[in-house]
């Protein structure tokens, strides 16, 4: 296969920052060999990590802390800004904050530990925007809280995470979310649940230019230790709170190693397209329309995709604005096919998360599993956002006896796999899939065991 974009961090790197980001890639993705599943680093060992490197760099003894963690998608992916139906968990893995008065008059000075990477904004210029992609989600968030004159003193802070960064695992949720908790034990300030996501989402969309959703805010804030949420984006509220700690089963995610980047424009698209699509058909979201409203305007539409096309592809040439287009507008009832594939996948997807949500509560794994596996085909045919490796590795976990299912998982275009497993058989499954991906691609991928966590907060800090 030919080799495509590789890399561990794109949704964090920058520029800037692009040769400490491969030499991280290298070490982390070039050789096949050693499998295991990643054990995840408590929240006490990634705080005491950050607060003695801050100490080591500015001599400060860390005075604040916040957590925040990452979040795996079960099923319901490019609901969101449909106003549709997510079932996500938020993860035991985390982004950890430790903070000191900043050395430098009106200045945040932030160093990464996992990228390997230092930056800094300044207090009174928030509104200039960083060069460094991962800043910008900081930024943002101190941008809002000083909106409404919740002003932070210079800081400096370090940051340690056990989120895989460019894994569609909401790393940037976590490091917003992280940062709101932050702010506020810093000013002695308390925002509600809501307020600090509307932040954390006004960051990503304006400072980091990605028009998302409020799913991975939300988990990321609300999250629930052992338990999987119900969210109607419609309403922006937790619709059902799911236990889920069956020692039946296990949740396996698998990174790919291809770079999941959805400030690349693709996802932009998508979102474009759903608007277009309600535009079309008259809806004020594709929430109202009903799966009887997509058969009847998909009578001829095939179930396999038009093309595959498994390289990345490339991006589309500007969208003109309808007053510039020679086609005019689908009239209300009429859409092009690749429309009528994006409206199928979200009419569809959210009928299979509140079918996977009674599966859920049930403990039926199999027909769990069954949805996940659809869901998958959707977002690979419909909603084109897969990606050749994706597809392999489902494929593979698909195959194996002890899978109940398997789909990607977040925004797409790379990042990871989650797969429904039998928990005895945990360690085999992800030995066999690593190796079939390892033969076909030539790389060993990332395995993460993870259970459903707490949403972010601050940490107590021992001075
Ligand atoms: C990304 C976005 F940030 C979410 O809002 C959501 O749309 C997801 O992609 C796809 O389901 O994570």
């Amino acid at each position: 296969m030919p080799r495509r974009r590789i890399d561990g961090g794109a949704t964090q790197s920058s520029g800037r920052g692009a040769n400490v980001v491969t030499v991280f890639v290298e070490r982390q993705w070039s050789t096949v060999g050693h499998i295991m599943i990643e054990p995840p680093l408590s929240i006490e060992s990634l705080q005491a990590h950050a607060a003695s490197e801050l100490n080591q760099w500015t001599g400060s003894v860390a005075r604040w802390s916040a957590v925040a963690p990452g979040r795996v998608n079960v099923i319901g992916e490019h609901t969101d800004y449909n106003g549709g139906w997510v079932l996500p968990m938020a993860i035991d893995r985390y982004t950890v904050l430790a903070a000191a008065p900043g050395l430098q008059a009106d200045r945040i000075r932030v160093r990464s530990l996992s990228l390997g990477e230092q930056s800094a904004v300044s207090l009174s210029r928030l509104s200039d925007l960083s060069d460094d992609q991962w800043m910008r989600y900081l930024q943002g968030v101190l941008a809002e809280y000083a909106h409404r004159a919740v002003v932070c003193p210079p800081l400096d802070i370090v940051v340690a995470s056990s989120v895989p960064v460019g894994g569609g695992l909401s790393s940037s949720a976590a490091l917003e979310l992280a940062m709101a908790h932050l702010i506020e034990a810093v000013t002695e300030t308390t925002w509600s649940p809501s307020e600090r996501i509307r932040a954390a989402v006004s960051a990503e969309r304006d400072g980091a230019g990605v028009p998302c959703g409020i799913m991975d805010q939300t988990i990321v804030e609300q999250g629930e230790q052992g338990c999987v949420l119900l969210l109607d984006c419609a309403q922006d509220l937790i619709s059902s709170t799911i236990p889920c700690d069956d020692p039946q089963i296990a949740w396996l995610v698998i990174h790919s190693g291809v770079s999941h980047d959805l400030a690349d424009g693709a996802y932009a698209q998508r979102r474009a397209e759903c608007e277009r699509i309600c535009e079309a058909l008259q809806v004020g979201s594709l929430r109202d329309v009903t799966p009887e409203m997509i058969t009847t305007l998909t009578p001829a539409l095939p179930t396999e995709p038009p093309a595959p096309s498994p390289e990345p592809r490339p991006e589309p040439p500007p969208e003109p604005s309808p007053a510039q287009s020679s086609t005019p507008l689908p009239l209300p009832g009429s859409l092009d096919e690749v429309l009528l594939r994006r409206a199928r996948h979200v009419v569809t997807e959210n009928q299979r998360v509140l079918a996977a949500t009674e599966a859920l509560k049930t403990g039926n794994w199999s027909i769990l599993g069954d949805l996940l596996h659809e869901s998958h085909h959707s977002l690979r045919d419909d909603y084109q956002v897969s990606c050749e490796e994706l597809d392999i590795l489902v494929e593979l976990a698909q195959a194996q006896d002890d899978v109940f299912g398997a789909r990607m998982t977040g925004g797409g275009f790379g990042g990871c796999i989650v797969a429904l497993v039998n928990r005895e058989a945990l360690s085999s499954v992800a030995t066999s899939i690593s190796e079939g991906y390892a033969q076909q691609v030539g790389l060993s991928p990332k395995c993460y065991r993870v259970k459903p966590a707490s949403g972010a907060d601050i940490c107590a800090v021992s001075l």
